[in-house]
């Protein structure tokens, strides 16, 4: 998947182009990322890429021209790699908020350009002209949006066919089917007097899957009972939920 991201500060993104799984898809080049820094399409002396308010107020702006620019050159350069489904998306705290089905319909895309804002934002012609998504990684502000377009990148990027091993496995994760992943245990059995659970060594592979499924579904039900709502039981899943039931009475 190609990514172009538009940012005042490239060399944040070697944190996602050179670590990890997301550096390994790079590495690969399941992922090409380019960083177009505005400021190169700033004029005069300065390079001024920010400006005060119109009606005033504390903070800074981002000039919507220097921005114009970059997109353009973001969008040529899709167009010579032969990506033609990209959409601008902007990160901002009044987009609508990231989720794991979210993430899933950005890996249908050819690619991203990714607009990180700076200062209060960017002026709001520039996101009426070329802005096609605007999303928020969570209800807090952080002084740009690099370090939500790093979020959704990751998120994006380790969801790619072959950026994960089949050990790995974006499909095992938490969110994926709707509840919240299980405890994890490895060596040692005994952590400062806590043992790993009896079931997990016994090697009975349909006890072992119904342990999971119980202890998914009640830490979903203490932290985040509004997903469970939405969670569809297969017969198997409610008959181990009603013996459950039955056994602790
Ligand atoms: N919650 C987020 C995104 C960006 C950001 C910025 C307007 C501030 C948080 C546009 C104001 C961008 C988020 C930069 N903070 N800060 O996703």
């Amino acid at each position: 998947m190609w990514f172009a991201v538009i940012t005042l500060f490239p060399e944040m993104f070697e944190a996602i182009t050179s670590y990890g799984i997301s550096g390994r898809a790079a590495k690969r080049d399941l992922v090409q990322l380019t960083c177009i820094n505005p400021r190169d399409f700033a004029e005069g002396n300065y390079r001024r890429v920010d400006e005060r308010p119109f009606g005033g107020g504390p903070g800074m702006v981002m000039m919507a021209e220097p921005l114009a620019k970059a997109i353009k050159h973001a969008k040529q350069l899709a167009m010579q790699a032969g990506k033609n489904q990209v959409p601008v998306v902007y990160m901002s705290p009044q987009g609508k908020t990231l989720n794991e089905q979210a993430v899933k319909e950005f890996v249908e895309y050819d690619g991203l350009i990714i607009l990180c804002g700076r200062y209060e934002g960017v002026d709001e012609r520039l996101i009426q002209k070329y802005v096609d998504q605007e999303w928020s990684i969570g209800d807090y502000v952080l002084s740009g949006g690099e370090l939500p377009a790093m979020v959704l990148l990751d998120s994006v990027i380790r969801r790619l066919p072959d950026a994960m091993s089949d050990m790995q496995s974006a499909e095992q994760d938490s969110f994926v089917d709707g509840l919240l992943d299980c405890p994890q245990y490895t060596k040692p059995d005994c952590f400062e007097g806590l043992d790993v659970p009896e079931v997990l060594k016994s090697g009975h592979h349909l006890n072992i899957e119904k342990w999971r499924f119980l202890q998914r579904y009640q830490r979903t039900l203490d932290r985040r009972p509004e997903l469970v709502e939405k969670f569809e039981l297969t017969k198997q899943k409610k008959k181990w939920l009603k013996k459950q039931d039955s056994s602790e009475s």
